[in-house]
């Protein structure tokens, strides 16, 4: 899609501020001038800047106040990420800031290649306004079977640990039984110590992981059964949000405890895997999502995160997602032990016209991901290349 294009048809169909009748909240198109193909995340660093990252191998630093020209920060776009068909899922998938980022200049990139296909967890070191592309330091790589379906998303917690999100690698119904196989780091969340290089020299292994002795599985897992996460946060009470997205029926969000197996591939959602016949083994605890929603409301969940503040009191304090096939945002309230106490439907993207007249309307925003920025704003970053701030 020619990304140019888009804010002249959000103009032509009134959206400049895109706001149907029934929604209560604004999009408010922002940084219109940037080329922002494929925005997966954007990262505030510790010493107050916005990052911007794109799929296709690029961070950019955005200018203050949106005027001015964005800075590349790195740029992995000449590394062949992709495969003819990994367009759609492939590149860089996870960006994080060590937390002594100010101190000690580094940060971490989890992306694919291609022969062999794998995930990729690395660290470097900027150098002023832009990386060093000499410093990378492999942390890990994880084989992947398929373009598809390998999350990659990563965060620091509330503990200075990096946690990683890597889906099954399956292109349907987990078919090589991975989310559940704890010999293999797919289908599963991770967790490492950056600051340490004890495990091979590479990084550490915190000493409380759940299997940190590596007998009864590998000592990065940190959550198993897990399909294909797409947007992980901490919130302030230290909560672990992830969405995992589902495959014919239920998209989920889960509160992710150490340990913890999360039911992938005998549950999707709340309830067994119809296509998987045979069932777990006895006296296994598979954790159910907090919520999950079918694929009546929407096709492919991304998880955001808890807005404490916010200008709209239905987005205040609330759990922000939506879906990236149907273009929806919603805000989910919860109770201290994640009992949902309301699900409210925010904003349903505007449909655009299909160039195929034979083909399904498209959406004009497909969220990838929910982002604070240095400001403090809520932003919504739209896989056809918008940013958007979320507005009363
Ligand atoms: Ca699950």
């Amino acid at each position: 899609m020619n990304l140019r294009f888009l804010p002249a048809l959000a103009c032509l169909l009134g959206l400049a501020s895109s706001l149907g009748a029934a929604d209560k909240v604004h999009l408010t198109r922002i940084h219109q001038d940037l080329a922002t193909n494929a925005p997966i995340t954007l990262q505030v660093s510790p010493d107050g800047r916005d990052f911007l990252v794109l799929q296709r191998g690029q961070v950019l630093i955005l200018p203050k106040g949106g005027k001015g020209e964005a800075k590349t920060f790195l740029d992995f776009s000449g590394r062949a990420m992709e495969a003819s068909n990994g367009k759609f899922e492939e590149g860089i998938n996870g960006f994080a800031f060590h937390p002594q980022f100010a101190q000690n200049g580094l940060f971490y990139v989890c992306y694919t290649q291609q022969k062999p296909k794998r995930l990729i967890i690395s660290e470097l070191k900027a150098s002023g306004d832009a990386a060093d592309p000499g410093s990378e330091r492999v942390l890990l790589e994880i084989p992947l079977i398929n373009w598809n379906h390998h999350g990659g998303n990563i965060l620091f917690g509330p503990d200075g640990y990096l946690y990683a999100g890597v889906g099954d690698t399956s292109k349907r119904n987990d078919e090589k039984r991975m989310a559940q196989l704890n010999a293999v780091l797919v289908g599963k969340v991770l967790r490492l110590d950056v600051n340490s290089r004890e495990f091979h020299g590479a990084y550490g292994i915190p000493a409380d992981n759940p299997f940190a002795d590596g007998v009864d599985a590998l000592p990065q897992i940190y959550a198993t059964g897990i399909r294909n996460p797409w947007g992980m946060s901490f919130d302030r009470k230290g909560n672990f949000w992830l969405a995992d997205v589902g495959q014919d029926l239920w998209e989920e969000i889960n509160w992710i405890k150490k340990g913890g197996n999360y039911g992938w591939s005998f549950r999707e959602g709340a309830r067994a895997f119809p296509l998987r016949s045979d069932s777990a083994p006895e006296g296994s605890k598979l954790i159910d999502p907090i919520h999950e929603y079918n694929h009546g409301e929407g096709l492919s969940i991304t998880g955001g995160l808890v807005c404490e503040r916010h200008p709209s009191a239905e987005v205040a304090g609330a759990y922000i997602y939506g879906d990236f096939v149907l273009g929806k945002i919603w805000a989910l309230r919860t109770d201290d032990s994640g009992k949902v106490q309301g699900n409210t439907l925010l904003y349903t993207s505007p449909q655009t016209k299909p160039a195929d007249p034979k083909k399904k309307p498209g959406v004009l925003v497909k969220p990838t991901a929910f982002c604070q920025n240095a400001a403090g704003e809520l932003l919504v970053l739209d896989w056809n290349g918008g940013i958007y701030r979320l507005d009363p």
